[in-house]
């Protein structure tokens, strides 16, 4: 699974506030709209300065991305919560957010990043959260998915639920990954999923694209006028694909990071069952 770098994260912090106003002017709505509407609740509803969320910095595995910690930390606070990033790491910084009374602790190895919520046990997901956010980008901007052919390109971990969630909206799914094999066991796992083999011709083929890929997509391949949403990391776009392409959403944390955090707090306030918010079942 992609990891993300330093420098992919670096000007987050910095860039926060003209990410929001750009997802506004492409979306009609900031990110805190955003989230809540990903996730199906009321912003009113939500209280957001409220809460509190800690950020632990893990130094399992590949170790800390410098940023990634401060980068989450501006992401939630960009939403009105108030956050930190705890001085210590690993167990003895869980063990400092809940000493600080955080209600949501946002921790992340090498597989996973989860918000989890103290008060209710429960946690949302980053992987989920970020497929929910890319497939709600796309219909907001082609206003409405349902009897629309979607274009999935990676059957990796976002893939495969940007596969799910894109079936509950009515969408006619196609899904494409450089190893057809993947491809093909999401079309056998899920009726009405169809593989194609070919990752080109399936770009040629499909003007609405949700791009769960680490691939470089050239221009040339991109129809005119079409939808793009890309949580895949880096980014995949020459200057040909922008110019032919009516839309591009991508971000490299924040949209996921935003989702995760409504997603954690809908836990308890909403009774939106976990099962929904926590990808638990991965097809390898
Ligand atoms: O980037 C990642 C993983 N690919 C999981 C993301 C799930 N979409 N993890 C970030 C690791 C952060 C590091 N441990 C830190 O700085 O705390």
């Amino acid at each position: 699974m992609t990891r993300l770098t330093e420098d992919a994260v670096k000007d987050i912090p910095s860039k926060i506030s003209s990410l929001d106003h750009e997802l506004e002017k492409r979306l009609g709505m900031d990110m805190r709209n955003f989230a809540c509407h990903a996730m199906n609740v009321a912003a009113e509803k939500i209280n957001f300065s409220d809460y509190k969320a800690a950020i632990v910095p893990v130094t399992s595995g590949k170790g800390i991305i410098g940023g990634f910690s401060r980068s989450v930390a501006a992401a939630v606070e960009t939403m009105g919560l108030r956050s930190f990033v705890t001085e210590a790491c690993d167990v003895a910084g869980i063990s400092e957010a809940f000493s600080s009374d955080a209600d949501i602790i946002f921790m992340a190895d090498d597989e996973r990043f989860i918000a989890l919520n103290t008060k209710t046990r429960s946690f949302s997901d980053n992987i989920w959260s970020t497929a929910k956010g890319y497939v709600t980008a796309l219909r907001i901007a082609e206003k409405g998915l349902e009897g629309k052919k979607v274009l999935v390109i990676g059957a990796g971990r976002v893939g495969t639920e940007a596969v799910k969630i894109l079936m509950k909206e009515g969408a006619a799914v196609e899904v494409t990954d450089i190893l057809p094999h993947k491809a093909k066991a999401l079309e056998s796992g899920f009726a009405g999923v169809k593989a194609i083999p070919n990752v080109e011709q399936a770009i040629k083929d499909n003007r609405l694209i949700l791009n769960a890929s680490p691939g470089l997509i050239s221009g040339k391949l991109i129809r005119e006028g079409a939808v793009i949403s890309s949580p895949g990391v880096p980014y995949a776009f020459d200057d040909e694909g922008e110019k032919r392409a009516k839309v591009i959403i991508h971000d490299v944390l924040s949209l996921g990071v935003a989702v995760m955090t409504v997603a954690s707090i809908s836990l308890s306030l909403f009774n939106v069952p976990a099962t929904e918010v926590i990808a638990e079942k991965v097809i390898p």
